[in-house]
């Protein structure tokens, strides 16, 4: 069955008021929130990585995050940690989360899959080109998006067994937003089983993202971000349908429902 995999990001942009406290405790009271929605993982970051974006330093980053992995992993939770800094994927792993989700599939900092094969946790190796303020540059595809994504993804699969992580712990991401204009997230949406012949578990994020916004526009206008959850719910039912491993969302009941829906139809 598909799991659900509840954002938990704890940056400015997301809980603006309150200094560092006030932010940890609303994360972690938000996380416990989307657990008790039915959410199996909880994925705590602290970068954002929308286009644009700017990179905390490591310090403000360990700040953001250690203290509300403490608390949920505290609570219960299965944690994983939203990070590209092999620092803080340790911290985070010392912590107690036993999954960390990397964006940048170990291109960002490659001494982070050292330290996924020492503590022998599970990793999710997402499709990246680029640092935020720089990947919407790198959005070319000249041999079609779902075989470049395909062959950089069994690349980073490569590094990742060659530092010693076990191949069976390895999870895969297509990376949507990331480096894609809205064309290539639907074609690597539609093109999920070519990345199944790569032999990983798969997990999808299309919770809210900018390509929703632009296929609801109207007037020209893309959709507001909080206002493209029912489109999001529809794609985790499609995604759990055709036997997603896992599914990254910010709402996570409208999901869990979807889930419920797809398990129904066998
Ligand atoms: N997207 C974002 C952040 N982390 N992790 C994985 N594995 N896959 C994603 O698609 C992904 C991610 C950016 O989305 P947000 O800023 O809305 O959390």
């Amino acid at each position: 069955m598909t799991l659900l995999m509840g954002v938990v990001n704890v940056t400015p942009d997301s809980f603006s008021d309150g200094g560092r406290f006030v932010a940890a405790d609303a994360a972690i009271e938000h996380g416990l929130a989307l657990l008790a929605e039915g959410a199996d993982i909880l994925d705590v970051g602290g970068e954002s990585t929308r286009p644009g974006a700017t990179r905390p330093v490591v310090t403000e980053e360990l700040g953001r995050v250690i203290p509300v992995i403490t608390g949920l992993v505290a609570a219960g939770a299965r944690v994983s940690v939203d990070t590209m800094r092999a620092e803080v994927a340790a911290a985070a792993i010392a912590a107690g989360a036993t999954l960390v989700n990397d964006v940048s599939g170990g291109l960002a900092d490659p001494g982070i899959l050292d330290v996924v094969a020492d503590a022998g946790v599970e990793y999710v190796a997402m499709h990246w080109r680029a640092h935020a303020d720089q990947m919407q540059r790198h959005a070319s595809y000249p041999r079609g998006v779902v075989a470049e994504v395909r062959d950089e993804l069994a690349a980073r699969v490569d590094a990742a067994v060659a530092a010693g992580v076990t191949p069976e712990r390895i999870i895969l991401d297509p990376g949507l937003g990331f480096a894609k204009t809205p064309q290539h997230n639907w074609e690597l949406l539609a093109g999920l089983d070519e990345l199944d012949g790569l032999g990983h578990r798969l997990l999808a994020g299309a919770s809210r993202k900018s390509f929703l916004g632009v296929l609801l526009a109207a007037d020209g206008q893309p959709r507001p971000v909080d206002e493209r959850e029912d489109a999001t719910t529809a794609l985790t039912a499609l995604l759990a349908r055709r036997g997603t491993w896992c599914v990254r969302v910010h709402r996570v009941r409208p999901s869990a429902d979807a889930v419920a829906v797809a398990r129904a139809l066998g």
